[in-house]
């Protein structure tokens, strides 16, 4: 593909409608990092949903700008590319980093849609229409938590995720377990438990959840293959995945029974793919998770959730769930019976609204192409 003449990054300061707490902390506003890749007059956008704080990775926004314009950048310049998709490996020399690479590499991908008038969700593979839209829901005090559950349910969306962590999972999911019956419910520890709370995970198994999310540490696969065969509720990871390696290697192992891929967490939207892709060949069913993102990184989700593996609802909820306004002028909005429309449109399928992006960005760095034209 023909190299942009200038990458800009504008970090975001966006504050949420509600806060958000997991079992790591609680969080009023999010901090992201637009990615503008701009050639010929067009510009592609993509999205590095990194946080403030190292919690729940390395990341934060601070050194993702660092490292796409000290290093990824710099390597994009000098080597070009055939198209997105080499990415992977012109970045491999850069160990880590997997959010700022994939917001780098998203947005070359709505370049690439946009100056070819596609989709991004056609370049990506996707084969759906639309894809059926989940919540994730934060730890609060627990009225407040039914209403927020039935709120969601009342508007269609067809599988609710509920925060949870040593001395809040039962008393949650019991009280949602009975307020929904049938309906998908699921639990997210983030890493919150150890292998020794095996014999108090198993009676979860009671709440009949479709999965258990990330109960132990990042690193611990191991023990999670251990307490697989300890509960009857399927272990789903998250945290754990960070490369197509280390999902061969926990599917394998079982480890997990479930995968939720994040594209921002694996490296970007080509990795993503390749995990979808060797899940699928073994039959493991993925979900697309998020990290909070605004309008730009929930469209390149929404469109790697339009690929056949993800048979799963995950957590893509619409544009409202957290921003108002959000950053594209037409949010993510989720239909009466649960589902989020797959753009039809050029690229991402939305445009970004500059006052809303000048509202609330903190800073702006424009890194030129200065190679000679090739
Ligand atoms: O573990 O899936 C997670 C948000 C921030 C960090 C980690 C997680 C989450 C979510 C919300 O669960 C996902 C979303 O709605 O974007
Ligand atoms: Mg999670």
């Amino acid at each position: 593909m023909e190299l942009p003449s200038r990458i800009v990054l504008h970090t975001l300061h966006m504050p949420l409608r509600f806060p958000f707490e997991t079992s790591f902390g609680r969080v009023l506003r999010q901090e992201t990092i637009l990615v503008e890749a701009v050639g010929d007059g067009v510009s592609g956008w993509g999205e590095v949903p990194a946080s403030a704080q190292p919690h729940y990775s390395a990341e934060t926004v601070v050194t993702a700008a660092y490292v796409i314009d000290s290093f990824l950048a710099p390597e994009l310049f000098a080597a070009g590319l055939r198209t997105p998709a080499d990415c992977p490996a012109l970045f491999a020399r850069i160990r880590g980093h997997a959010m700022a690479k994939a917001g780098l590499e998203s947005a070359l991908w709505d370049l690439e849609a946009r100056r070819r008038g596609v989709p991004v969700a056609r370049l990506y593979g996707g084969t759906r229409r639309e894809i059926e839209s989940g919540v994730s829901l934060g730890i609060e005090p627990l009225p407040d938590l039914m209403r927020r559950i039935a709120a969601f349910v009342e508007r269609g969306y067809r599988r609710v995720k509920l925060k949870i962590k040593p001395g809040w999972d039962q008393l949650p999911l019991a009280a949602a377990r009975k307020l929904l019956p049938d309906f998908p419910l699921t639990a997210d520890a983030n890493g919150a438990y150890t292998l020794r709370d095996a014999p108090h995970l198993a009676r979860l198994d009671r709440f009949r959840l479709d999965y258990l999310e990330q109960p132990l540490g990042h690193e611990d696969l191991a023990d999670h293959a251990a307490l697989a065969k300890k509960i009857r509720t399927p272990v789903c990871l998250d945290e754990s995945i960070t490369s197509p390696d280390l999902a061969r290697n926990a599917v394998d192992m079982r480890a997990c029974r479930v995968v939720n891929i994040k594209p921002a967490r694996v490296g970007g939207p080509t990795l993503a793919l390749r995990i979808h892709d060797l899940c699928r060949r073994r039959r493991v069913p993925v979900w697309c998770g998020g990290l909070l993102e605004s309008g730009v990184g929930r469209l390149h989700n929404v469109a790697i959730a339009s690929l056949p593996g993800f048979t799963k609802p995950g957590d893509i909820s619409g544009s409202d769930r957290y921003y108002d306004p959000d950053v594209i002028d037409e949010p993510v909005v989720v239909s009466g019976k649960g589902t989020i429309a797959v753009r039809q449109g050029k690229g991402i399928g939305a445009e970004i609204r500059m006052d809303v992006l000048r509202k609330r960005r903190v800073s702006r760095v424009v890194i030129r192409n200065r190679a000679p034209a090739r």
